[in-house]
């Protein structure tokens, strides 16, 4: 992407397309009033540039020529109090696709730029609105797929994660300001901690960056979700489980075998962590049709995927030869929770036998018709994915760039901390601190470049 000029005035719509009660497009940049100030005529006769900032106008919005397109709001944001720190006007017209464009053509006629995705977020971090870990929890925030993913988005976003990472740079900064005055002027006799003390200090702030790092696998976790797989033989219930977790009738069900072919996936909020639910065709010897075996072997591959695998048996059948076939696919050194549906029904199925098959994973008994097993077996999947205690950290990282940054900190201080046990020269030390410390530069944006930013906002949607 060529260099994003970032003193021009740029327009989005803010909203998704599509019809709907309204729609909001945004507009920032040192232009703003004037471009919006063509086509804007409010109902109360003001001079645009005396409206104050953080106030609401009705007016219509005209074309040059004085046609009407529609009545719409329009919002006022004087710089530097706004999302951007720049001047903004958002305007909320009628949701639809005509206006909303036409709106927006207007602007673009008028000089303003298409902006790029998340080059409102942008703006705001370079003006210093924001810093990086905050424009990445305004993402998060946006793609949420479950109660916990937006808490941890919140949590980024108000800031505490950034404050965790300042908190531990500053503490750097303090040991690597002290060393440095040192080097500078090594006769000025200035009171020197001892290389124990400093040990000590370094010691603590590798310690906190260590238990950040470890809490990454359960954070991206929460950031991503974890993909369940639903697995068994034909009709023992997979998409009557996949429809009754979804609360609504996504996958074909009926009492013929071999009834889902394709492989279905929909996340769902299990105790508030984001699932990536899989349903998928069953498993079985006897499937001579080619459209039936297409299904088997997609269904293997999403098992060889799977984070989670939901194995489902029919409890009101005896276990046959076929349950082997199904046994032998599952990995079960990966968490598995097997349920025994149709519990509804006369049970026919050997508990006893069936469970020393199954090297000691919990058994659970569901119907998918009465819901009879369910709370238990949610608690259970929040279980086998996130250990015994599902509470969360108060400062928890979930992205991979954060945890990147942290282990090579983490790896610098422990260079930093041999070097001072070895009495290694003073400006080796401090060199080895330089890199941890940019390490955690970096993770704010303190120091960042052009490239990292096009990575980070190119995720965001237009008109963020
Ligand atoms: N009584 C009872 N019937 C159930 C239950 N769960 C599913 N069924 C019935 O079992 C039959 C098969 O259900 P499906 O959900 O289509 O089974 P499946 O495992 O997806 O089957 P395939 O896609 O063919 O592999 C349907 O007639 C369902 O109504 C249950 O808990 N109790
Ligand atoms: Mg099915």
């Amino acid at each position: 992407m060529p260099e994003l000029k970032m003193d021009d005035t740029i327009a989005a719509i803010a909203t998704p397309l599509g019809e709907g009660g309204i729609s909001v497009i945004r507009v920032s940049g040192p232009k703003t009033f004037e471009m919006a100030g063509k086509f804007f005529h409010p109902v109360k006769k003001a001079n645009f540039a005396d409206f104050p900032s953080h106030t609401i106008h009705l007016g219509e919005i005209r074309t040059l020529e004085g046609a009407a397109i529609d009545e719409v709001l329009l919002s006022i944001f004087r710089q530097p109090n706004s999302y951007t720190g720049e001047d903004i006007v958002e305007i909320n017209c009628h949701g639809g696709m005509a206006v909303t464009g036409r709106i927006l053509d207007l602007l673009i006629c008028g000089g303003a730029r298409h902006a790029e995705p998340g080059e409102f977020t942008r703006r705001a971090f370079l003006n210093g609105k924001i810093d990086l870990t905050q424009a990445e929890a305004i993402l998060d925030l946006i793609k949420a797929k479950s109660g916990r993913s937006m808490e941890v988005a919140i949590r980024q976003l108000a800031g505490t994660l950034s404050q965790k990472f300042k908190t531990l740079k500053n503490e750097l900064m303090s040991i690597y300001a002290h060393l440095e005055a040192y080097l500078d002027f090594p006769d000025e006799h200035l009171e020197i901690y001892s290389d124990q003390e400093i040990i000590k200090r370094l010691e603590v702030v590798r310690g906190e960056i260590q238990k950040l790092i470890t809490g990454f696998a359960r954070g991206s976790m929460i950031r991503d979700g974890v993909m369940a797989v639903i697995t068994g033989k034909p009709n023992v219930g997979k998409s009557s489980l996949f429809n009754a977790l979804l609360e609504r009738d996504r996958a074909l069900v009926s009492e013929f075998p071999g009834t889902t072919r394709d492989r279905l996936e929909e996340w769902i909020d299990i105790a508030g962590f984001p699932i990536r639910l899989v349903d998928t065709a069953g498993l079985a010897s006897n499937l001579n049709h080619p459209l039936e075996q297409m299904g088997m072997a997609a269904a293997r591959q999403s098992l060889n995927q799977a984070e989670l695998t939901l194995y489902i048996v029919d409890s009101s059948i005896p276990l046959d030869e076929e349950d082997g076939l199904v046994l032998k696919a599952i990995d079960f050194k990966k968490p598995v929770l097997v349920l025994m549906n149709k519990c509804d029904l006369p049970q026919k199925l050997d508990e006893e036998k069936f469970a020393s098959l199954l090297e000691n994973k919990k058994i659970l008994r569901i119907s998918t018709k009465t819901r009879e097993g369910f709370d238990q077996m949610e608690k259970n999947i929040a279980e086998l994915i996130l250990g015994k205690s599902v509470e969360l950290e108060s400062e928890q990282i979930t992205r991979l760039r954060h945890k990147n940054s942290l282990q090579e900190a983490a790896e610098a201080l422990t260079r930093t901390k041999d070097f001072l046990t070895r009495k290694e020269s003073f400006e080796l030390i401090t060199l080895e601190l330089k890199t941890a410390l940019e390490s955690l530069q970096e993770l704010i944006g303190e120091v960042y470049s052009e490239d990292l930013l096009d990575v980070i906002f190119a995720e965001f949607c237009i008109g963020k």
